[in-house]
């Protein structure tokens, strides 16, 4: 007996955790015919009382996926790979064109609109995470730039 209520008192911890991050929105872009690279972007939203921190993501539709931001260097917008982002406690953190973005590095196929490219998350605290990032369209006056000249 003791045994069962540990089982479901951990059962109720570990979904705990995992209810105290939240992706909202999480998109991207469909990719040109021979794009290696594609930028990831979501609403992350912390509901905890502690802070967390992604500190990786992975998705089978990519060699690798990595954590980029955006730096202004003299006036120039580069992308820079950065170990993780921190999320507020009640807080949150957002992805966007422009800004901080998941890079899909090496795609194993494009992109297609409509689409759903599936992505674990890792937090600190949290543990994976997963979601689905949906495909919207190609381009788009706001598409995030120097994404080509990885
Ligand atoms: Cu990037």
């Amino acid at each position: 007996m003791k045994r069962f209520v540990f089982f479901i008192l951990g059962f109720f911890l570990s979904f705990a955790a995992q209810a105290q991050v939240q992706i909202e929105r999480p998109w991207t872009r469909a990719t040109a015919p021979g794009a290696k690279v594609g930028g990831g972007y979501m609403l992350i939203r912390n509901r905890g009382a502690a802070a967390d921190k992604l500190v990786s993501a992975s998705s089978p539709a990519a060699a690798r996926v990595e954590l980029h931001v955006h730096v202004n260097d003299k006036g120039v917008m580069r992308m820079r790979e950065v170990p993780g982002y921190d999320v507020p406690a009640k807080g949150s953190f957002e992805l966007k064109p422009g800004g901080a973005h998941l890079m899909f590095m090496e795609l194993k196929a494009p992109f297609k609109e409509g689409d759903k490219v599936p992505v674990t998350l890792k937090f600190d605290k949290a543990g994976e995470v997963k979601a689905e990032f949906q495909v919207g369209g190609l381009g788009g006056s706001s598409a995030p730039r120097q994404h080509k000249q990885h």
